[in-house]
């Protein structure tokens, strides 16, 4: 029995999920979750967020650091830990999950809606109201007013990752959980269909290119 992945298209974090499980060639499958009914989310992990993974063994794990980390233990190689490396890929990466997140996911709210909206506006009503509670009143008409100004908040935070990639494939070299964090932010701007990583970030997109090939996506259950 294969593993069962929940998530939702638009979200980086589960796309870091999806290519780590690649990468370890651990056969799973993807339930997306619908986002009003979260019902089988909610029964099989006790909680409302995704990417959980529920593994064969019947272990659910919730949150994606605690998902790699348990695939890490269960499947070591290939690793995404490479040895004396592991640390700098943990900083890296939390950099990424949070601070390059944080401008990258501002940037793809126009998107995020309009993928929403076309799935009812009861989704898009929910949505917003998720984004709101967190970030405040307005926030989501806020960042489609500034949309400009959001790419290029999220240009410039994309800048040191551009230059790290020119001389090399991976952020430290050898591939590693920095890179497929860095794949899962860069998704914000690629779920769509349409890569909108800037032309000019030209070893950023070759970059995305180079992960999301690991190996093609497995069909939605
Ligand atoms: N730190 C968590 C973050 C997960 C997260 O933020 N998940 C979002 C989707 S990207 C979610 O499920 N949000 C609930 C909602 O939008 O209702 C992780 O790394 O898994």
């Amino acid at each position: 029995m294969a593993a069962k992945l929940y998530q939702f298209l638009t979200s980086p974090f589960c796309a870091k999920v999806r290519k780590v499980l690649d990468f370890k060639d651990v056969e799973y499958e993807i339930v997306e979750v619908d986002y009003l009914e979260r019902k089988e989310l909610l029964l099989a992990s006790g909680q409302l967020m995704v990417p959980v993974l529920a593994l064969a063994s019947g272990e659910t794990i919730v949150d994606s650091a605690r998902i790699v980390r348990r695939l890490e233990e269960l499947y070591p190689e290939p690793t995404v830990l490479p040895p004396s490396w592991s640390g700098l890929h943990q900083v890296l990466a939390d950099y990424i999950d949070t601070q390059l997140e944080d401008a990258l996911f501002k940037a793809s709210i126009p998107d995020e809606v309009a993928f929403f909206r076309r799935q009812g506006r009861d989704r898009e009503a929910l949505w917003r109201m998720v984004r709101e509670r967190k970030y405040g009143a307005g926030f989501v008409e806020q960042m489609i007013t500034e949309h400009g100004v959001q790419q290029s908040r999220a240009h410039q935070a994309l800048l040191p990752f551009e230059e790290a990639l020119s001389d090399r494939a991976f952020l430290l070299g050898r591939i590693g959980l920095a890179d497929f964090a860095l794949y899962g932010q860069l998704y914000s701007l690629a779920f769509t269909g349409e890569l909108k990583i800037s032309a000019e970030l030209r070893n950023l997109r070759m970059f995305f290119g180079r992960v999301d090939r690991i190996s093609s996506a497995p069909e939605a259950a």
